[in-house]
């Protein structure tokens, strides 16, 4: 039994300089942990809420005081002294307190940060790597997941000047953190040279670190990704392939989708999704439509079933109730995991443990908003998520997670995954 002596909070900033809440969980053991909550910009509509303290004159409304204040006072109040089995116990402890289903009351970015900060306190207390007690915690046997690693920009992260949110490089060929990283930074410098001389801009990167330049379609930014992967001497397909998040609900209004200035239906979306599978080498295609439109998302999984893995995220926002619907009626084959998305470790488990009981693969993902934080690389590597995504390799608060794996990898003596 762990007995927690104190909890309590400070606000921080974020990668895009916005408030978010950093916890710190005592034990009477004398050990102690600390953690910080994410925050996302392309939010699904059924995830746990944010609470922001909505005052105009302090971040234009993003302050997180109000949710520092709900665990220096109201969280502590309940928790210190209490003695606690396990995360389990915990969870299920913090989600009495707030009876509000998406967490409204006391803010999923006050109870995740708990959440965090508790589960790094107990591996503190067992002399556990974090990885290592997340593995135990799921029993899982830890691996390193695969990075997805972001190159071009759009959407909502990057003002919206191509409709597609994420493209994203992976290295198959790779067999280890180090040689991904290596590969990618070719890449990734190629890209940057390309873009250089054809849009007229250093590095002009987005909330994620890729690279925004204002290409002219989808296809343009498409085709581009597959220039760089060949000018920096790799073969598109072979050594390294893409994967996109549409991230579709953000350009999908009065029943169409505006996308490449054309306003498509559902059959029309799904469409351009094959065109492009048809054109470059896709290994993953992440909210291709809707997070509303479920019968889509079913002959969207038929399209892309055996070609390319159809990735959930505001479809599913790690809800184990949504994830149970999507395996129902086969509307999609992989979960992107946020813990955020559903505000505590034991639910994100119980969506993990369903996403894995259906076959289906996992993305470990970051939110657009991050801190220095590391502890996303950790659990992606100790619930042996398939891929991790986190971001390009330009900025500390995605670095933070790809210098925990390169680490893990060279002084714990962990594998990667595949
Ligand atoms: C996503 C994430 C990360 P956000 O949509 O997958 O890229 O973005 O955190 O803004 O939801
Ligand atoms: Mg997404």
């Amino acid at each position: 039994m762990t007995r927690i002596s104190k909890v309590s909070a400070v606000e921080i900033l974020d990668s895009r300089g916005r408030p978010t809440v950093y916890a710190v969980c005592q034990l009477d053991s004398g050990h102690s942990g600390s953690a910080s909550a994410p925050a996302g910009a392309s939010t699904g509509i059924a995830e746990a809420l944010e609470l922001r303290d909505k005052d105009g004159t302090r971040y234009a409304g993003l302050g997180c005081l109000k949710a520092v204040a709900n665990i220096n006072s109201e969280i502590n109040q309940a928790l210190a002294g209490k003695r606690f089995a396990d995360q389990t116990a915990l969870d299920r402890f913090l989600l009495t307190l707030d009876d509000a289903p998406d967490k409204s009351r006391l803010g999923a970015n006050a109870i995740i940060a708990v959440s965090l900060a508790f589960c790094r306190a107990q591996a503190n207390e067992r002399a556990l790597p974090l990885y290592e007690h997340l593995a135990q915690f799921a029993q899982q046997r830890p691996r390193l997941p695969r990075p997805m690693i972001n190159l071009f920009s759009g959407g909502a992260h990057a003002g919206g000047q191509t409709a597609i949110q994420d493209l994203q490089i992976v290295v198959p060929c790779a067999r280890s953190i180090r040689q991904c990283l290596e590969i990618a930074s070719d890449v990734f410098r190629a890209a940057a040279g390309i873009v250089a001389e054809q849009y007229g801009m250093r590095l002009l990167t987005a909330d994620e670190g890729g690279l925004a330049p204002d290409f002219a379609s989808s296809d343009a930014m498409l085709s581009c990704a597959v220039e760089a992967i060949e000018r920096a001497g790799y073969r598109p397909g072979e050594d390294v392939v893409l994967t996109l998040d549409v991230a579709a609900s953000q350009f999908y209004s009065d029943g169409f989708y505006h996308i490449d200035g054309a306003r498509l239906d559902r059959d029309g979306m799904i469409d351009l999704i094959d065109k492009w599978r048809a054109a470059y080498p896709i290994l993953s295609i992440e909210d291709g439509l809707q997070e509303g439109d479920w019968d889509g998302w079913r002959q969207l999984n038929q399209h892309l079933t055996g070609v390319a893995m159809n990735l959930g995220d505001d479809l599913l926002c790690t809800s184990p109730a949504r994830i149970q619907r999507a395996i129902a009626e086969n509307a999609c084959d992989s979960l992107l995991l946020k813990v955020n998305q559903v505000g505590t470790l034991t639910e994100a488990l119980e969506s993990l443990r369903l996403a894995r009981d259906g076959g289906w693969k996992v993305v470990v993902s970051a939110r657009s908003g991050e801190t220095e934080d590391n502890w996303l690389a950790d659990l992606a590597t100790g619930w042996a998520g398939d891929y991790i995504k986190v971001g390009s390799i330009t900025q500390s608060d995605r670095l933070a997670k790809y210098n925990r794996l390169l680490i893990l990898e060279a002084l714990h003596g962990l594998k990667l995954a595949h």
